[in-house]
């Protein structure tokens, strides 16, 4: 009996209606299974398109005690639901079966998987892993936290898959095999979600559990495989690292320079190592080497990370909305770093609960002025001397460009999630973009 036959004689609840639960529940309706459909909201952001496309679905939004989660058989949940989550846990005790789309995926695929974890770098590793399987003139589906549910990558033929992995994901994943993974960093994100820093290590490390060819940070020890087994990178100690070739920087691996830095078109120290990451990753597919060269000299990078979005009066703006964490925003001041204080900050939002001390040492080294917005602005305020609270993002453009002098560079990476008052990042970076457009 196929794994899709055993399912259709189960008892099937999804959980969660967000953009996962609705590409598992069209999975699920293709194959001929009908499932219960269960949301802690009132009105899930998928009840308009269930209504209209299954409604046929048993639906329970609203309250999950209301639910009935212990007499499935299986469930089916969105990654924004923790295990323990008082009725999973309860179903869970019950003997009720729980696993996340990932892994379903992996009880279906018999493709070739890269997967990529780490609290940053992710969606800039996998596209650019994507992009160079492409110019291989390969089929490639790229999914998963990226934003595309990695089960509709299922319904056309694909040659390899890319898969973006975040740590609430891989907490209900247990068969995924790759060909190759990585953890790329893991420094303190979501602790509003998990006991302490070493239950996200854990999370991080299960995407390790099946893996022919493991990569890891060669700088950052919670990336190591447990038997410390696996290929290392860094720019300087790895082995694929960066090394002087005829004169000229190289991306290498051990003593082979493989191609020039100056091909990757994405500007930055840590899209060199995350180019460094690729390299290594797709080591296993045995690419031709020109494959990488056209890739990396066409992708200029995804929007609102580090982007150079204006420069006036000998100012540079940058936006990088997408630093939702306090390891994105040191990585972006050390990337912008020019030895002088001339950036000024612009962070604030919700900060997830982050031990925020990483980022004392980065401002008082790089920065002029730190302006704080949003819920947590004001655990900012002690980092800088200079820092002052602002009411919104508009207040802080303005001040930042009153004190801003030619040479200066005027940076938004906030640190912190942007819900408490923005749709979502892209949303804040966008604003920040019509605002510098406007003022600077
Ligand atoms: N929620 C409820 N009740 C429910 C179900 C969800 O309150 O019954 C809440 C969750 O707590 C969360 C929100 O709704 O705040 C969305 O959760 P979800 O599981 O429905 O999310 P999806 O829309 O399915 O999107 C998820 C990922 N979101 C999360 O893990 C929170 C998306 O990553 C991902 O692109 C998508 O699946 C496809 O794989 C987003 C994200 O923020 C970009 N990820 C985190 C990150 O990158 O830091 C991990
Ligand atoms: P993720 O998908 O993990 O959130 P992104 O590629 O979207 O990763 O980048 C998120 C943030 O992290 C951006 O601010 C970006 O500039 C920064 N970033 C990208 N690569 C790295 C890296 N290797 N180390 C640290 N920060 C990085």
């Amino acid at each position: 009996m196929t794994y899709i036959e055993q399912l259709q004689k189960k008892h099937v609840t999804v959980l969660g209606l967000g953009v996962t639960g609705q590409g598992i529940v069209r999975f699920l309706l293709s194959h001929g299974i009908n499932p219960k459909v269960v949301d802690s909201r009132p009105v899930p952001p998928g009840s308009d398109w269930l209504s209209h496309n299954a409604p046929e679905c048993e639906a329970v939004f609203g309250n999950l005690a209301d639910a009935a989660l212990a007499q499935t058989d299986l469930i089916i949940i969105s990654p924004g639901i923790p295990l323990f989550e008082q009725s999973v846990a309860a179903a869970i005790a019950e003997g009720v079966e729980v696993i996340g789309d990932i892994e379903l995926f992996a009880r279906l695929n018999t493709r070739p998987v890269i997967a990529v974890t780490g609290s940053n770098g992710k969606s800039t590793v996998v596209t650019l892993a994507t992009e160079v399987l492409k110019a291989a003139g390969l089929k490639v589906g790229l999914g998963g936290n990226i934003g595309t549910s990695v089960l509709s990558l299922l319904e056309q033929p694909h040659d390899v898959y890319v898969l973006e992995l975040s740590s609430f994901q891989l907490e209900t994943t247990h068969s995924l095999a790759c060909l190759s993974a990585m953890i790329l960093n893991i420094t303190e994100d979501h602790m509003d979600r998990y006991p302490d820093f070493q239950a996200y290590i854990e999370a991080k490390q299960r995407i390790y559990q099946h893996v022919e060819h493991i990569v890891f940070n060669a700088e950052d020890h919670y990336t190591f495989a447990q038997h410390g087994q696996g290929s290392s990178v860094s720019l300087t100690e790895g082995d694929y690292h960066l090394m002087t070739f005829d004169g000229e920087p190289h991306f290498a691996h051990k003593q082979t320079p493989l191609l020039a830095v100056k091909t990757l078109a994405m500007v930055g120290r840590h899209n060199q190592f995350n180019a460094l990451a690729v390299l290594a990753l797709l080591a296993p597919m045995q690419l031709p080497m020109q494959a990488f060269a056209s890739a990396f000299a066409s992708f200029t990078g995804l929007p609102h990370r580090c982007q150079l979005v204006a420069d006036a009066a000998g100012v540079r703006y940058f936006n990088d909305s997408k630093a939702t964490n306090v390891g994105s925003t040191v990585a972006a001041i050390d990337s912008l770093a020019s030895g002088r204080k001339n950036i000024i900050l612009i962070v604030g939002g919700d900060a997830k609960g982050a031990d925020l001390s990483p980022l004392k040492t980065p401002l008082t080294t790089h920065c002029k002025a730190l302006f704080c917005f949003g819920q947590d602005g004001a655990q900012f305020m002690p980092l800088l001397r200079n820092s002052h609270q602002v009411n919104n993002l508009e207040e802080a453009v303005l001040a930042a460009k009153t004190i801003a002098t030619d040479g200066d560079i005027v940076l938004l990476a906030p640190a912190c999630a942007s819900i408490d008052m923005y749709p979502n990042y892209m949303a804040r970076g966008d604003e920040f973009v019509r605002l510098v457009g406007e003022h600077a």
